[in-house]
């Protein structure tokens, strides 16, 4: 019976990142996190790029660029979108993660969510290398085990 599992190792992967600038004290956190993981799992500093996006709300059209470019063999969405510091949370988080999903859809090209939707900073912090873990590092090994299963899949 076949398993596949895509596995961890990133040689020779091509990894686009999009970062929010928004609450960037939390995004160059979880940029920091994925470039690490990245690095740690053998992807190439000259195969990484990082595109910073306004905020939340232009993550999956840049997104969207990078998956339809075919340079790219996944694409990593960053961002921070807290409930306790904007009226219209909702929207901005709603906006992202549905457009984020439906890139990764209709490119066919993993797009991997690490946008944080959070009550508060105390939260956020806490999933970028405090208690809860950290989201960039998570969502760096997501990219490279998607990859791998995109082309053992199909
Ligand atoms: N963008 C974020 O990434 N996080 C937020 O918490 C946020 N708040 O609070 O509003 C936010 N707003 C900006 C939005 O993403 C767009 O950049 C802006 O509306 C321009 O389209």
């Amino acid at each position: 019976m076949p398993v596949l599992e895509g596995g961890l190792a990133g040689e020779g992967m091509r990894v686009c990142i999009v970062v929010a600038r928004w609450n960037s004290f939390v995004t160059e956190k979880l940029l920091s996190g994925a470039l690490a993981e990245l690095r740690q799992r053998g992807v190439a500093d000259d195969d990484v790029t990082t595109a910073w996006v306004p905020g939340a709300f232009e993550v999956p059209t840049a997104a969207r660029w990078a998956a339809e470019s075919g340079r790219f063999d996944a694409v990593i969405c960053l961002g921070a979108v807290i409930r306790g510091e904007t009226a219209h949370f909702e929207y901005v988080a709603g906006g992202a993660t549905d457009g984020i999903v439906r890139v990764s859809q209709e490119t066919r090209v993993p797009v991997i969510f690490g946008v944080l939707t959070v009550d508060t900073v105390e939260q956020a912090l806490s999933r970028t290398g405090g208690k809860d873990g950290h989201k960039g590092e998570e969502a760096a090994r997501a990219a490279i085990e998607m990859a791998h299963l995109r082309k053992g899949l199909s």
